[in-house]
Protein backbone atom coordinates (compact mmCIF):
# COMPACT_ATOMS: atom_id res chain seq x y z
CA UNK A 1 0.00 0.00 0.00
CA UNK A 2 1.32 3.86 -0.34
CA UNK A 3 2.18 5.88 2.41
CA UNK A 4 0.56 8.77 2.67
CA UNK A 5 3.09 11.10 4.93
CA UNK A 6 0.77 13.94 6.73
CA UNK A 7 2.60 16.44 6.95
CA UNK A 8 3.99 16.94 3.22
CA UNK A 9 3.37 20.60 1.95
CA UNK A 10 0.46 21.21 0.06
CA UNK A 11 2.23 21.73 -3.39
CA UNK A 12 4.38 18.66 -3.37
CA UNK A 13 0.96 17.09 -2.50
CA UNK A 14 -0.24 18.65 -6.08
CA UNK A 15 2.63 17.82 -7.80
CA UNK A 16 2.31 14.16 -6.94
CA UNK A 17 -1.44 13.74 -7.55
CA UNK A 18 -0.70 15.86 -11.42
CA UNK A 19 1.97 13.37 -12.01
CA UNK A 20 -0.52 10.44 -11.39
CA UNK A 21 -3.27 12.62 -13.65
CA UNK A 22 -0.58 12.92 -16.33
CA UNK A 23 0.02 9.22 -16.33
CA UNK A 24 -3.92 8.26 -16.11
CA UNK A 25 -3.92 10.37 -19.13
CA UNK A 26 -1.50 8.40 -21.48
CA UNK A 27 -3.80 5.65 -21.50
CA UNK A 28 -5.73 6.89 -23.62
CA UNK A 29 -3.27 8.70 -26.35
CA UNK A 30 -4.02 8.34 -29.63
CA UNK A 31 -7.91 7.24 -28.73
CA UNK A 32 -9.52 10.09 -28.20
CA UNK A 33 -10.42 11.45 -31.64
CA UNK A 34 -10.00 15.22 -31.86
CA UNK A 35 -9.99 15.18 -28.23
CA UNK A 36 -6.75 15.55 -26.36
CA UNK A 37 -6.61 12.81 -23.42
CA UNK A 38 -7.05 14.26 -20.15
CA UNK A 39 -6.53 13.08 -16.97
CA UNK A 40 -8.57 13.59 -13.65
CA UNK A 41 -8.34 12.49 -9.90
CA UNK A 42 -10.70 13.18 -7.01
CA UNK A 43 -8.79 12.72 -3.82
CA UNK A 44 -9.97 13.37 -0.11
CA UNK A 45 -7.77 14.35 2.61
CA UNK A 46 -8.75 12.40 5.63
CA UNK A 47 -7.24 11.67 8.87
CA UNK A 48 -4.80 9.48 7.34
CA UNK A 49 -3.76 11.91 4.67
CA UNK A 50 -4.52 12.26 1.04
CA UNK A 51 -7.30 9.42 -0.67
CA UNK A 52 -8.01 9.20 -4.49
CA UNK A 53 -11.54 8.48 -4.70
CA UNK A 54 -12.70 9.01 -8.46
CA UNK A 55 -10.42 8.14 -11.38
CA UNK A 56 -11.15 9.30 -15.04
CA UNK A 57 -9.52 9.48 -18.25
CA UNK A 58 -10.66 10.83 -21.23
CA UNK A 59 -12.88 7.93 -23.26
CA UNK A 60 -12.11 6.62 -26.33
CA UNK A 61 -13.72 8.46 -29.20
CA UNK A 62 -13.05 11.72 -26.78
CA UNK A 63 -16.56 11.55 -24.77
CA UNK A 64 -17.12 11.17 -21.83
CA UNK A 65 -14.77 14.06 -20.22
CA UNK A 66 -12.00 12.31 -17.70
CA UNK A 67 -13.52 14.70 -15.00
CA UNK A 68 -16.96 13.72 -15.65
CA UNK A 69 -16.16 10.15 -14.83
CA UNK A 70 -13.38 10.81 -12.03
CA UNK A 71 -16.54 12.89 -10.13
CA UNK A 72 -19.08 9.78 -11.16
CA UNK A 73 -16.56 7.16 -9.21
CA UNK A 74 -15.75 9.53 -5.85
CA UNK A 75 -19.47 10.25 -5.52
CA UNK A 76 -20.80 11.78 -2.36
CA UNK A 77 -17.09 11.71 -1.91
CA UNK A 78 -16.75 14.28 -3.97
CA UNK A 79 -18.06 16.95 -1.59
CA UNK A 80 -15.09 19.01 -0.24
CA UNK A 81 -12.59 17.03 -1.46
CA UNK A 82 -9.66 18.19 -4.65
CA UNK A 83 -9.70 17.78 -8.31
CA UNK A 84 -6.95 17.37 -10.64
CA UNK A 85 -7.25 17.71 -13.88
CA UNK A 86 -4.05 17.83 -16.68
CA UNK A 87 -6.27 20.31 -18.95
CA UNK A 88 -8.95 22.99 -17.99
CA UNK A 89 -12.17 21.92 -17.24
CA UNK A 90 -13.89 22.47 -20.07
CA UNK A 91 -16.86 25.28 -19.58
CA UNK A 92 -18.68 24.27 -23.36
CA UNK A 93 -22.27 22.79 -23.19
CA UNK A 94 -20.70 19.69 -25.83
CA UNK A 95 -22.36 16.34 -26.13
CA UNK A 96 -22.68 16.49 -21.83
CA UNK A 97 -22.92 19.44 -19.79
CA UNK A 98 -19.53 21.49 -19.42
CA UNK A 99 -17.05 19.66 -16.39
CA UNK A 100 -16.75 22.82 -14.34
CA UNK A 101 -20.26 22.98 -13.88
CA UNK A 102 -20.04 19.83 -12.54
CA UNK A 103 -17.17 20.39 -10.29
CA UNK A 104 -19.33 23.28 -9.28
CA UNK A 105 -22.17 20.68 -8.43
CA UNK A 106 -20.70 17.86 -7.08
CA UNK A 107 -19.41 19.97 -4.06
CA UNK A 108 -15.15 19.90 -5.17
CA UNK A 109 -13.38 22.69 -2.48
CA UNK A 110 -10.22 22.85 -4.77
CA UNK A 111 -9.18 22.36 -8.27
CA UNK A 112 -6.05 21.62 -9.52
CA UNK A 113 -5.55 22.50 -13.13
CA UNK A 114 -2.29 21.63 -15.19
CA UNK A 115 -2.97 23.65 -18.14
CA UNK A 116 -5.38 25.96 -19.71
CA UNK A 117 -7.73 25.02 -22.65
CA UNK A 118 -6.21 26.41 -25.92
CA UNK A 119 -9.79 26.06 -27.07
CA UNK A 120 -11.53 29.44 -27.97
CA UNK A 121 -14.95 27.72 -26.39
CA UNK A 122 -12.79 27.25 -23.13
CA UNK A 123 -9.90 29.47 -21.91
CA UNK A 124 -10.27 30.66 -18.89
CA UNK A 125 -13.86 30.05 -18.92
CA UNK A 126 -13.55 26.86 -17.22
CA UNK A 127 -11.46 28.52 -14.63
CA UNK A 128 -13.57 31.83 -14.00
CA UNK A 129 -16.87 28.97 -13.56
CA UNK A 130 -15.19 27.26 -10.90
CA UNK A 131 -13.79 30.37 -9.06
CA UNK A 132 -17.30 32.41 -9.22
CA UNK A 133 -18.85 29.24 -7.53
CA UNK A 134 -15.99 29.79 -4.83
CA UNK A 135 -13.91 26.81 -5.64
CA UNK A 136 -10.11 27.22 -5.16
CA UNK A 137 -8.05 26.90 -8.40
CA UNK A 138 -4.84 26.47 -8.44
CA UNK A 139 -3.41 26.76 -12.32
CA UNK A 140 0.13 25.37 -13.91
CA UNK A 141 0.59 22.87 -11.81
CA UNK A 142 3.19 20.23 -13.87
CA UNK A 143 2.24 22.48 -16.89
CA UNK A 144 5.33 21.47 -18.72
CA UNK A 145 5.07 17.79 -18.50
CA UNK A 146 1.30 17.87 -18.66
CA UNK A 147 1.63 19.85 -22.58
CA UNK A 148 4.47 17.32 -22.72
CA UNK A 149 1.60 14.72 -22.80
CA UNK A 150 -0.93 16.34 -24.90
CA UNK A 151 1.20 17.79 -27.23
CA UNK A 152 -0.64 16.68 -29.98
CA UNK A 153 -3.60 18.28 -29.03
CA UNK A 154 -1.73 21.97 -28.37
CA UNK A 155 -0.16 21.75 -31.67
CA UNK A 156 -3.22 20.75 -33.59
CA UNK A 157 -4.95 23.69 -31.66
CA UNK A 158 -2.40 25.98 -32.11
CA UNK A 159 -1.07 25.16 -35.27
CA UNK A 160 -3.25 23.59 -37.14
CA UNK A 161 -1.58 20.54 -37.73
CA UNK A 162 0.27 17.62 -35.92
CA UNK A 163 3.19 17.26 -33.56
CA UNK A 164 5.52 15.34 -35.78
CA UNK A 165 8.10 12.80 -34.02
CA UNK A 166 10.88 11.27 -36.53
CA UNK A 167 12.17 7.80 -35.67
CA UNK A 168 14.86 6.90 -37.53
CA UNK A 169 17.10 3.44 -36.06
CA UNK A 170 21.11 4.15 -37.61
CA UNK A 171 23.48 1.73 -37.69
CA UNK A 172 27.02 2.46 -36.21
CA UNK A 173 28.16 3.13 -39.45
CA UNK A 174 25.19 5.92 -40.30
CA UNK A 175 22.97 3.88 -42.30
CA UNK A 176 19.36 3.38 -42.27
CA UNK A 177 19.79 0.05 -44.28
CA UNK A 178 20.49 -0.92 -47.67
CA UNK A 179 19.61 0.33 -51.15
CA UNK A 180 17.55 -2.25 -53.07
CA UNK A 181 14.94 -4.94 -51.47
CA UNK A 182 16.21 -6.89 -48.53
CA UNK A 183 16.07 -5.24 -45.18
CA UNK A 184 19.19 -5.31 -42.96
CA UNK A 185 17.99 -5.49 -39.21
CA UNK A 186 19.72 -2.31 -37.57
CA UNK A 187 18.41 -2.74 -34.67
CA UNK A 188 17.67 -5.72 -32.40
CA UNK A 189 14.30 -7.02 -31.02
CA UNK A 190 13.91 -5.08 -27.53
CA UNK A 191 14.24 -2.04 -29.78
CA UNK A 192 11.56 -3.08 -32.65
CA UNK A 193 9.17 -3.22 -29.96
CA UNK A 194 9.89 -0.03 -28.34
CA UNK A 195 8.75 1.13 -31.88
CA UNK A 196 5.61 -0.66 -31.78
CA UNK A 197 4.91 0.63 -28.29
CA UNK A 198 6.05 4.51 -29.62
CA UNK A 199 3.79 3.50 -32.70
CA UNK A 200 1.07 3.48 -30.32
CA UNK A 201 0.89 6.57 -28.89
CA UNK A 202 0.35 8.40 -32.28
CA UNK A 203 -2.75 8.61 -34.64
CA UNK A 204 -0.57 8.07 -37.37
CA UNK A 205 2.42 6.17 -38.85
CA UNK A 206 4.31 7.98 -41.46
CA UNK A 207 6.25 6.40 -44.37
CA UNK A 208 7.86 7.80 -47.73
CA UNK A 209 6.48 5.84 -51.02
CA UNK A 210 10.17 4.41 -51.66
CA UNK A 211 10.02 2.50 -48.00
CA UNK A 212 7.05 1.36 -48.49
CA UNK A 213 7.73 -0.28 -51.79
CA UNK A 214 11.05 -1.49 -50.58
CA UNK A 215 10.18 -2.81 -46.88
CA UNK A 216 6.40 -3.34 -47.76
CA UNK A 217 5.85 -2.92 -44.12
CA UNK A 218 2.79 -3.72 -42.39
CA UNK A 219 3.19 -0.46 -40.25
CA UNK A 220 0.88 -2.05 -37.32
CA UNK A 221 1.26 -2.80 -33.80
CA UNK A 222 1.70 -6.18 -33.06
CA UNK A 223 2.19 -6.40 -29.37
CA UNK A 224 -0.20 -9.38 -27.89
CA UNK A 225 -3.31 -7.78 -26.98
CA UNK A 226 -3.23 -4.40 -28.10
CA UNK A 227 -3.29 -5.18 -32.24
CA UNK A 228 -6.52 -3.69 -32.07
CA UNK A 229 -4.90 -0.03 -31.29
CA UNK A 230 -2.82 -0.21 -34.48
CA UNK A 231 -2.95 3.44 -35.58
CA UNK A 232 -3.45 4.67 -39.10
CA UNK A 233 -0.94 4.66 -41.50
CA UNK A 234 0.12 7.62 -43.79
CA UNK A 235 2.54 7.08 -46.92
CA UNK A 236 3.48 10.06 -48.53
CA UNK A 237 3.10 9.01 -52.00
CA UNK A 238 3.29 12.44 -54.83
CA UNK A 239 2.96 10.13 -57.90
CA UNK A 240 0.62 7.26 -56.67
CA UNK A 241 3.14 4.14 -56.84
CA UNK A 242 1.67 2.39 -54.34
CA UNK A 243 0.80 -0.90 -55.34
CA UNK A 244 -2.29 -2.36 -54.73
CA UNK A 245 -0.57 -5.61 -53.76
CA UNK A 246 1.15 -3.69 -50.16
CA UNK A 247 0.86 -5.84 -47.29
CA UNK A 248 -1.05 -2.56 -45.71
CA UNK A 249 -3.85 -3.49 -47.54
CA UNK A 250 -4.02 -6.99 -46.40
CA UNK A 251 -5.99 -5.64 -43.20
CA UNK A 252 -8.14 -2.57 -42.19
CA UNK A 253 -7.26 -1.16 -45.80
CA UNK A 254 -9.20 1.99 -45.07
CA UNK A 255 -6.66 2.60 -42.47
CA UNK A 256 -4.57 3.77 -44.54
CA UNK A 257 -3.83 7.08 -46.05
CA UNK A 258 -2.02 8.35 -49.14
CA UNK A 259 -1.16 11.70 -49.34
CA UNK A 260 -0.59 12.52 -53.26
CA UNK A 261 -0.59 15.52 -55.65
CA UNK A 262 -2.40 16.24 -59.07
CA UNK A 263 0.67 14.79 -60.99
CA UNK A 264 -0.09 11.50 -60.09
CA UNK A 265 -1.77 8.94 -63.31
CA UNK A 266 -5.97 8.94 -62.68
CA UNK A 267 -5.99 5.18 -62.71
CA UNK A 268 -3.86 4.91 -59.96
CA UNK A 269 -5.41 6.79 -58.11
CA UNK A 270 -8.76 5.19 -58.61
CA UNK A 271 -7.20 1.34 -58.20
CA UNK A 272 -5.77 2.69 -54.60
CA UNK A 273 -9.44 3.78 -53.82
CA UNK A 274 -11.15 1.02 -54.94
CA UNK A 275 -8.55 -0.91 -52.21
CA UNK A 276 -9.94 1.15 -49.67
CA UNK A 277 -7.82 3.65 -48.78
CA UNK A 278 -8.41 7.54 -48.40
CA UNK A 279 -6.81 9.19 -51.30
CA UNK A 280 -5.48 13.22 -50.37
CA UNK A 281 -4.50 15.32 -52.82
CA UNK A 282 -1.99 18.25 -51.89
CA UNK A 283 -0.31 20.62 -53.46
CA UNK A 284 3.44 20.32 -54.70
CA UNK A 285 6.32 22.24 -56.06
CA UNK A 286 7.53 22.86 -59.62
CA UNK A 287 9.29 19.51 -59.12
CA UNK A 288 6.26 17.68 -58.30
CA UNK A 289 7.43 17.74 -54.97
CA UNK A 290 5.22 17.36 -52.25
CA UNK A 291 5.30 20.23 -50.06
CA UNK A 292 5.92 18.27 -46.10
CA UNK A 293 4.09 21.91 -44.28
CA UNK A 294 1.46 20.84 -46.78
CA UNK A 295 0.97 16.86 -45.49
CA UNK A 296 0.77 17.98 -42.13
CA UNK A 297 -1.94 20.94 -42.94
CA UNK A 298 -3.38 18.16 -44.78
CA UNK A 299 -3.65 15.30 -42.13
CA UNK A 300 -4.84 18.78 -39.49
CA UNK A 301 -7.86 18.91 -41.43
CA UNK A 302 -8.15 15.08 -41.40
CA UNK A 303 -8.23 15.95 -37.35
CA UNK A 304 -5.08 13.96 -36.84
CA UNK A 305 -3.18 15.14 -33.27
CA UNK A 306 0.16 13.14 -33.74
CA UNK A 307 2.23 11.41 -36.37
CA UNK A 308 5.13 9.70 -35.96
CA UNK A 309 7.65 9.17 -39.12
CA UNK A 310 9.54 6.28 -39.60
CA UNK A 311 11.18 7.29 -43.01
CA UNK A 312 12.98 6.81 -44.96
CA UNK A 313 15.74 9.01 -45.87
CA UNK A 314 14.43 11.03 -48.18
CA UNK A 315 11.01 11.87 -46.48
CA UNK A 316 13.04 12.45 -43.15
CA UNK A 317 15.37 14.79 -44.82
CA UNK A 318 12.69 16.53 -46.35
CA UNK A 319 10.81 16.66 -43.27
CA UNK A 320 13.91 18.36 -41.24
CA UNK A 321 14.75 20.42 -43.73
CA UNK A 322 11.39 22.07 -43.57
CA UNK A 323 11.67 22.45 -39.90
CA UNK A 324 8.77 20.25 -39.49
CA UNK A 325 10.09 17.30 -36.63
CA UNK A 326 9.10 18.14 -33.33
CA UNK A 327 10.64 15.40 -31.24
CA UNK A 328 13.37 13.10 -32.22
CA UNK A 329 13.71 9.37 -31.66
CA UNK A 330 17.48 8.35 -32.94
CA UNK A 331 17.78 4.52 -31.99
CA UNK A 332 21.42 4.06 -32.64
CA UNK A 333 22.45 0.11 -33.64
CA UNK A 334 25.28 -1.66 -32.80
CA UNK A 335 25.24 -3.17 -36.20
CA UNK A 336 26.71 -2.13 -39.41
CA UNK A 337 25.16 -2.08 -43.04
CA UNK A 338 28.86 -1.57 -45.00
CA UNK A 339 28.85 -1.62 -49.15
CA UNK A 340 25.87 0.05 -50.39
CA UNK A 341 24.22 1.36 -47.07
CA UNK A 342 21.33 4.44 -47.34
CA UNK A 343 22.74 7.26 -45.42
CA UNK A 344 20.53 8.57 -42.47
CA UNK A 345 20.25 12.37 -43.06
CA UNK A 346 20.91 12.77 -39.79
CA UNK A 347 22.37 10.94 -36.51
CA UNK A 348 24.40 11.56 -32.71
CA UNK A 349 26.63 13.47 -34.77
CA UNK A 350 25.06 15.74 -36.55
CA UNK A 351 21.38 16.65 -34.69
CA UNK A 352 20.07 20.21 -36.00
CA UNK A 353 21.40 22.79 -32.77
CA UNK A 354 17.51 23.45 -32.71
CA UNK A 355 16.94 19.53 -30.73
CA UNK A 356 17.85 19.16 -26.97
CA UNK A 357 18.76 16.07 -25.72
CA UNK A 358 15.67 14.70 -23.38
CA UNK A 359 16.33 11.36 -22.72
CA UNK A 360 18.15 8.11 -23.10
CA UNK A 361 17.62 4.68 -22.48
CA UNK A 362 19.18 1.29 -23.72
CA UNK A 363 17.04 -2.10 -25.31
CA UNK A 364 19.55 -4.85 -25.19
CA UNK A 365 22.63 -4.01 -27.82
CA UNK A 366 20.76 -0.61 -29.00
CA UNK A 367 20.72 2.44 -27.41
CA UNK A 368 17.80 5.19 -27.87
CA UNK A 369 18.60 8.93 -27.82
CA UNK A 370 15.57 11.40 -27.77
CA UNK A 371 15.45 15.06 -28.63
CA UNK A 372 13.40 17.69 -28.10
CA UNK A 373 12.98 20.95 -30.75
CA UNK A 374 13.46 23.59 -27.85
CA UNK A 375 12.52 26.36 -29.48
C1 LIG B 1 -12.44 18.37 -20.47
N1 LIG B 1 -12.16 17.09 -20.12
O1 LIG B 1 -11.50 15.02 -20.65
C2 LIG B 1 -11.43 16.64 -22.34
C3 LIG B 1 -11.67 18.01 -22.66
O2 LIG B 1 -16.30 17.81 -28.54
P1 LIG B 1 -16.36 17.96 -27.04
O3 LIG B 1 -17.62 18.55 -26.55
O4 LIG B 1 -15.94 16.71 -26.33
O5 LIG B 1 -15.28 19.05 -26.70
C4 LIG B 1 -13.96 18.92 -27.10
C5 LIG B 1 -13.13 19.92 -26.35
O6 LIG B 1 -13.17 19.64 -24.95
C6 LIG B 1 -11.67 19.82 -26.72
O7 LIG B 1 -11.34 20.64 -27.80
C7 LIG B 1 -10.99 20.30 -25.46
O8 LIG B 1 -11.02 21.69 -25.43
C8 LIG B 1 -11.90 19.77 -24.38
N2 LIG B 1 -11.43 18.45 -23.92
N3 LIG B 1 -12.14 18.82 -21.70
O9 LIG B 1 -12.98 19.13 -19.65
C9 LIG B 1 -11.68 16.20 -20.99
N4 LIG B 1 -10.96 15.75 -23.26
ZN1 LIG C 1 -15.28 18.53 -20.08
Amino acid sequence: TTHFPGQQPQEETDRRFMAAAIRLSLRHLGLTAENPSVGALVVRTGEGGPVIVGRGVTAPGGRPHAELQALAQAGEAARGATAYATLEPCSHIGRAPPCADALVSAGVARVVIATLDPDPRVTGRGVAILRKAGIEVVTGCMETEARRAMAGFLSLKARGRPFLTLKLAVSADGMLGRKGKGQVAITGPLARNAVQTMRLAHEAVMVGVGTAIEDDPLLTVRLPGLEHRSPRRVVVDPLARLPASARMFSDRPESTLVMTTEKAPRRSLDLLRRKGAGVHVVASDYRGRMEPREILRMLGVLGIKSVFLEGGAETARRFLEGGLVDRLVLFAGAATVGEGGIASPVDEATVPAEFRRSAESRFGEDRLVEYERSS
